[in-house]
């Protein structure tokens, strides 16, 4: 001690934004978190979760060498027993059962992880099963269904050019508070107000009076799960007014025709029964897109987490495509990334088999995660009997949180790769911990292909790993040379980035990009089309029958959407800014204060229900039920209830100290795994139906 603090700069990997970090630290101990001023990228930004990366690294509570469970409590064991008893226990069940008795259920944060992203596959591939899920069909599955179809890749995801945008629409999606999705954007609230300051307009369709919606310039609420109408009708208008222009994409843009044919039945005048905003609204609504200078489109989890997420996602390209807002500066745009994974990855294949239980399709190698339930507890042959698990929470974070619950504590082994002793990992045979945050190198090797700049970072490990620790990569590794029995060629995570980005576009070298510990601006990002296009013949089939034929259901569903005299209110879900999904609740900064943890219901359903503000309410819904206090609020439209997700900390047998004093309850016990996108498998959170009756009136604590 007693050292002059020092700076170290690097990416925040926690979300999607990417923002530059100025740590200030001494020794093996971290004195201050501020945005670094001199990224160019984030330009100073950051939001309260940074700064918990040093409860993060700090957490006592978090795993720093394996642990098996044993009758008599979890023990320490070492990285070599580890390997040896979970080889030896695939092994046998493979064996006994078959292949697919063993399933994967990959998280959110191994895709913040170049180690876990780099180096993952190779042991999922080594297990040969189909029951492999990911949270990716718990999010934006939708998105990459509409981009292999419409562009040829599946991770070809268009991202908003919001710094030269003059018109945003934007459907279910809340930038303010999740800092972007599919769209990093760091500094997100001064790039959308200075969408305004141009005299430009945002306009957010949400069945909830969002943080985002109250920066915008106009406000819809949409009943959830609605907003196909919206789109059909908004596409409908740009065909009935004359005013579809391709601008570049005229000689590659396909079926054209058709697609004015299919949105033909849903006028403005048709669909505002059905959604709740008036005709005149939805035709000025498309006017001032289609009129505008430079306009985009862009949707999130709102349209991709519910019943029709694959049509919206296909009908947000088409409005973006037809009004000549698709690969061009101000619209929708594909990024060039310093290290691309598109170039060099699989287009995406699908339907090359089924799941056993419901037949749902396998998309990009893998199956619904709405089905994971399904799959571990319907006996017979290729029954799941044991799960890997790596950074993800699925209890927490699937339908029917629930049932899965009692579901993983009946298989027969199971191994979890994550930091924490937590809801789901609890159930694990063997937990193995990786280093994680500032103990690893950080290269993004995802989100600089979803950003709305082209940048290019690589941040070193700020603090040594300890001796008992190993990186999520050499994990992979060894767990790969335990089951196959060979030890693969020793590559590590940083060799192929120099790999990738010496050989990418703009042939970096990475000691010259690892200098640059602020990072390096590549530019704003540029047309592309068709040179970018995966489809064989270089075009885009603006109808492709894939998607359209989903149409059909639409028509078929429609009542199934009303809510019924048994479940008369609909839920929807909310992120909070302190909240990373299910998992950084055992900081106390993060959940300090009142509880955040609420359900919003609309002032006249609470007069309804005999509900007061703070009162605490039975929800239930037709999977299971949960206690919750109540907001009464404005915000959410009548007849539609929000719950925040990623609480429920809840369970017997964690070792989550803050998080446990803070649990609040999980969406999830309520959302419904029958429920999904069946286009695409997506689960579908947007639109449960559930019913309240009081649980115990306001401010009495509650057991
Ligand atoms: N109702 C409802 N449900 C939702 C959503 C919603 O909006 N509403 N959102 C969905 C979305 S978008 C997502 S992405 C999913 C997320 O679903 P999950 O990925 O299943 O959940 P997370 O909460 O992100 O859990 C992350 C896990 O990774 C661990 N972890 C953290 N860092 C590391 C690390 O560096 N290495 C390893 N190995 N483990 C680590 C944590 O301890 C935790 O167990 O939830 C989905 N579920
Ligand atoms: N602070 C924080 N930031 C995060 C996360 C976090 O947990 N906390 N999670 C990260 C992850 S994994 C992701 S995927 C992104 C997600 O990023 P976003 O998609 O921007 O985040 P959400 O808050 O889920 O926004 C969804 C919005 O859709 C609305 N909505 C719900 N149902 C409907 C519907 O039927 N129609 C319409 N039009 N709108 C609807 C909701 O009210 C909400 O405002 O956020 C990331 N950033
Ligand atoms: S917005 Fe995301 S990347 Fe930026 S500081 Fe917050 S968590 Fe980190
Ligand atoms: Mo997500």
């Amino acid at each position: 001690m007693g050292s002059e603090t020092k700076m170290h700069y690097r990416t925040c990997n926690l979300c999607e934004a990417m923002c530059g970090i100025e740590i200030e630290y001494q020794d093996k101990e971290v004195v201050a978190i501020r945005g670094d001023k001199d990224d160019p990228f984030s330009r100073g930004h950051i939001c309260p979760k940074a700064v918990a990366l040093k409860d993060i690294y700090e957490d006592k509570d978090r795993l720093k060498h394996p642990i098996r469970r044993t009758a008599n409590g979890w023990k320490k064991i070492t990285w070599e027993e580890a390997y040896k008893e979970i080889a030896q226990n695939l092994k046998s069940i493979q064996t006994k059962y078959g292949n697919n008795a063993v399933g994967i259920y990959a998280g959110n944060p191994n895709v913040h992880n170049m180690g876990s992203i780099l180096f993952g596959t190779q042991l999922f591939k080594l297990l040969r099963t189909q029951n492999r899920f990911s949270a990716t069909s718990a999010d934006q599955l939708p998105h990459h269904v509409a981009s292999r179809m419409l562009f040829g890749h599946y991770f070809l995801l268009p991202v908003p050019d919001i710094d030269r945008t003059e018109h945003m629409l934007i459907f279910g999606a809340n930038p303010i508070i999740s800092n972007g999705s599919i769209m990093s954007s760091p500094d997100i609230k001064k790039r959308l107000k200075d969408i305004q300051k141009k005299g430009g307009k945002i306009v957010v369709i949400d069945p909830r009076y969002s943080e985002t919606a109250a920066l915008a310039d106009e406000h819809y609420f949409i009943k959830p799960a609605r907003d196909v109408y919206l789109l059909l009708s908004l596409v409908h208008t740009v065909f009935k007014e004359k005013k579809v222009q391709l601008r570049h994409l005229e000689q590659i843009v396909k079926r054209l025709e058709e697609v004015q044919q299919l949105v033909r039945p849903y006028s403005p005048e048709y669909v505002e029964k059905i959604i709740g905003i008036p005709s005149d609204k939805i035709k000025m609504m498309a006017r001032e897109f289609m009129n505008a200078e430079r306009a985009v489109c862009y949707g999130r989890m709102g349209i991709s987490t519910q019943a029709y997420g694959g049509l919206c996602l296909w009908l947000v390209s088409v409005l973006n495509i037809i009004t000549g807002n698709m690969d061009r500066d101000g619209g929708m745009m594909f990024t060039a990334p310093a290290f691309d994974t598109i170039a060099q990855g699989k287009t995406g294949k699908f339907g090359r088999w089924k799941s056993r239980v419901k037949q749902l399709p396998e998309f990009f190698g893998e199956l619904p995660v709405s089905t994971m339930l399904d799959e571990m507890i319907t006996e017979g042959e290729g029954q799941i009997k044991m799960m890997f698990t790596t950074a993800g929470n699925p209890i927490l974070s699937v339908p029917n949180g629930g049932a899965l619950d009692e579901a993983f504590s009946n298989l027969e082994y199971m191994v979890s790769i994550d930091i924490y002793l937590n809801e789901t990992t609890r159930h694990a045979n063997i937990i193995l911990p990786p280093t994680t945050g500032l103990e690893t190198d950080h290269f993004d090797v995802v989100f600089h292909s979803l950003a709305i700049r082209n940048t290019v970072k690589y941040s070193k490990a700020l603090f040594e790993k300890e001796e008992t620790q190993q990186h999520d990569w050499q994990i992979f590794q060894d767990l790969v040379a335990a089951i196959s029995g060979s030890s693969q060629a020793s590559l590590s995570p940083e060799m192929i980035v120099a790999f990738g980005l010496k050989s990418g576009k703009y042939q970096l070298d990475l000691e010259t990009v690892k200098k640059e510990v602020h990072g390096i601006d590549l530019g704003a990002l540029e047309p592309c089309l068709p040179d970018r296009l995966f489809t064989k013949d270089k075009k885009i089939d603006l109808a492709p029958a894939f998607i359209t034929k989903d149409l059909k259901r639409l028509e078929r569903d429609m009542e199934a959407l009303e809510p019924s005299d048994t479940f008369p209110l609909l839920l929807i879900g909310r992120r909070q800014l302190r909240t990373n999904n299910s998992w950084m609740h055992n900081s106390y900064r993060m959940v300090k204060g009142r509880n955040r943890c609420t359900l919003l219901i609309h002032p006249s359903d609470a007069d309804f229900f005999g509900i007061k503000d703070m009162d605490w309410v039975k929800v239930t819904s037709k999977v299971g039920d949960i206690k919750i206090q109540v907001e009464v609020s404005q915000e959410v439209m009548q007849g539609v209830v929000s719950i925040p997700h990623g609480w429920g900390h809840n369970k017997k047998g964690m070792k989550l100290r803050i998080a446990e004093q803070y649990a609040g309850a999980s969406i999830n016990d309520l959302t419904d795994n029958g429920l999904i996108d069946a286009l695409t498998g997506n689960a579908a959170f947007s639109g449960v139906a559930v019913k309240l009756t009081l649980h115990k009136a306001q401010e009495e604590p509650i057991l």
